[in-house]
């Protein structure tokens, strides 16, 4: 019975480790917008990680891209809010802000 007891206690240990380090391997990052800036002019991310983009000024904010790689528009938001996106492919993507055409960064994606 106690051969049986830890032998269940070690399959637990070893099922929670391995979903620990495979949350561990996909990372989120957040990057905000402030002073009409984003707060990462070049950001390196592996493929399956997110960004969530913050809007930190107190007005609004848009996020797209028109890259091949993947192309998004997450709208126009105001201050405090933020929108996620999961980047699945490799390559280099520009992000933009429609309403400041100054705003830029870039986000390469690697595997
Ligand atoms: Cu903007």
């Amino acid at each position: 019975m106690k051969k049986y007891h830890s032998l269940f206690s070690m399959f637990i240990l070893v099922t929670f480790s391995a979903s620990v380090l495979a949350e561990a391997e996909v990372k989120s990052y957040v990057v905000t917008q402030k002073e009409k800036k984003f707060s990462e002019e070049k950001l390196k991310i592996k493929v399956g990680d997110s960004i969530d983009f913050k809007n930190d000024d107190p007005w609004f904010h848009n996020v797209f891209s028109l890259s091949d790689v993947q192309n998004f528009d997450l709208g126009s938001y105001p201050k405090g809010q933020f929108k996620t996106v999961v980047f699945n492919k490799e390559g280099k993507l520009d992000v933009e802000c429609a309403i400041h055409p100054q705003m830029h960064m870039v986000v390469e994606v690697t595997k």
